[in-house]
């Protein structure tokens, strides 16, 4: 049996809008997170062409603004991680705790002595910090008075954060992300970069801009950690769903083969190769502009040469499948990504295809690619968890589906692709990023926490959690 490398890092992923709470505390302005509508109709309303960015208290429902109190709770969740074995925990730097309204010169100390505490924490049990720079979660003043990533002046305000986070934490923090997830902006800019509806619709060619501007600062990110300390490891973080076409009609596979190269590759291709793929015009022609109708300078373009990521981080929930023929192909309701139903697959309570082979290809598929070190750094299944009396929550289904996209891990390494670690999401209980609720579970540690804020906010070791401890401890042999 393939064993997994030395040093393998096995961990957990969480981001700061989604558990830490005390949104005002500490000096912190308001993020974007803050700002979002709770409930599952979220997406509906950001993408109203009337909606913008206010604190509208009406609008606004539980439970972003107090996540699951890791605030002030950090120390007894990391001593948790820490019973699990944690080689490992993946955790975001809320921007606006550092930079309140993000355009300041000068950092807020009390936002900084926060993460001061955290990494001490983690590193207190040897858990090697791995740290998102921004993670859904800039702050609410540059996307009510910047507009978002569009504006090129954000280069500058996220050069100014990531200066500060990585001067101060080098030495402590060998493995970064820039950006969560970038290229999910093709679904929901909202989130990732700030974004509204402009007419009703996000205009493409916003997104483009936009992400054009976060490649600049994530090269900047990369060039400045380097600069600190050459062993520093600066990923990218994509959101990847193995894509299948339809049939075998070669409408679908062409259409399939555009979809990977528009929706899974385009953001690491720049990242990662450090340029803008042969594809680019073909897609961006699709949306009725070209590259250069973006505001972009050769400089940068240098720039983004110079400075590639040294590894890809990447989510995996799901796979999706194209049909752009057979117009009785069932949609695949529920997940944001779209696509039709995969008769072969069966699918998470949200709609999510469960396909843990499809992460195998996925592994295959970027490595192929980029030949670069993989880190499967979001995995994992949202589901409504029951718990009894004894506070115990037996989530079989929850063990079923780790130990099967682990299983796949492994033989993605057999198949020759380098792995360096595996961080499923929420390991915590947290608050949802798609529906704003605590309903949907995803962690080894159940936290007493309902949709409506009602809860003691204890925290209780699943079923999962003693499973994810061995794993850890047997380096993947026992799953
Ligand atoms: C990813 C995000 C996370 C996270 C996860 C699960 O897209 O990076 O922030 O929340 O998905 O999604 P959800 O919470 O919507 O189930």
């Amino acid at each position: 049996m393939t064993e997994f490398p030395k040093g393998f890092l096995w961990g957990g992923a969480t981001a700061a809008n989604q558990l830490e709470g005390g949104y005002q505390e500490g000096g912190k302005g308001l993020s974007i997170a803050d700002a979002l509508p709770g409930g599952p109709e979220r997406f509906k309303i950001v993408n109203q062409p009337d909606f913008n960015w206010t604190l509208d208290e009406k609008q606004y429902t539980y439970p972003n603004h107090n996540g699951i109190d890791h605030y002030h709770r950090f120390k007894e969740d990391i001593a948790l991680f820490a019973e699990m074995g944690f080689k490992c925990y993946r955790f975001s730097i809320a921007w606006s705790r550092i930079f309140p309204k993000g355009d300041e010169t000068e950092p807020n100390q009390a936002g900084l002595a926060f993460y001061d505490a955290l990494i001490a924490e983690c590193l207190k049990y040897n858990i090697e910090p791995v740290i998102t720079i921004s993670h859904y979660e800039m702050p609410l003043y540059l996307a009510q008075h910047y507009g978002g990533w569009k504006n090129k002046a954000l280069i500058k305000f996220y050069e100014r954060f990531a200066d500060v986070v990585l001067t101060r934490y080098h030495k402590q923090v060998k493995y970064w992300m820039t950006f969560n997830e970038i290229n999910s902006a093709f679904h929901f800019p909202v989130m990732g970069q700030g974004l509204v509806p402009a007419n009703g619709a996000n205009e493409m060619q916003n997104i483009y801009q936009a992400w054009h501007n976060q490649f600049v600062a994530s090269a900047l990110a990369v060039k400045m950690g380097h600069a600190l300390d050459e062993k520093l490891q600066i990923g990218c973080m994509i959101l990847y769903a193995t894509a299948y076409s339809y049939d075998a009609n070669p409408v679908n596979q062409l259409a399939t083969l555009q979809h990977n190269q528009d929706f899974n590759f385009f953001c690491g291709d720049v990242q990662v190769r450090g340029e803008y793929p042969a594809y680019t015009n073909r897609l961006m022609n699709h949306f009725g502009f070209e590259f250069n109708d973006l505001d972009w300078t050769d400089e940068e373009l240098a720039l983004l040469k110079q400075n590639p990521v040294d590894y890809i981080g990447f989510s995996y929930y799901m796979s999706s499948t194209i049909n752009e023929t057979a117009a009785d192909a069932e949609l695949a309701s529920g997940n944001l990504i779209g696509g039709v139903k995969n008769p072969f697959l069966k699918a998470s309570e949200w709609g999510w295809q469960i396909d843990p082979i499809g992460l195998r290809i996925a592994l295959n598929e970027l490595y192929n690619r980029y030949e670069k070190p993989l880190f499967i750094v979001e995995n994992g299944l949202g589901a409504i968890d029951q718990i009894n009396d004894q506070h115990e929550v037996n989530d079989d289904y929850r063990i079923d589906y780790l130990r099967e996209h682990i299983e796949a891990m492994r033989s993605a390494i057999a198949d020759g692709v380098d792995v360096m670690g595996y961080t499923p999401w929420g390991c915590i209980d947290l608050v949802s990023a798609s529906t704003g609720q605590m309903s949907k579970r995803y962690g080894f540690i159940y936290v007493d926490l309902d949709d409506a804020g009602h809860g003691t906010l204890n925290r209780y070791k699943k079923r999962s959690f003693d499973w994810y401890q061995k794993v850890i401890a047997s380096n993947g042999a026992t799953l």
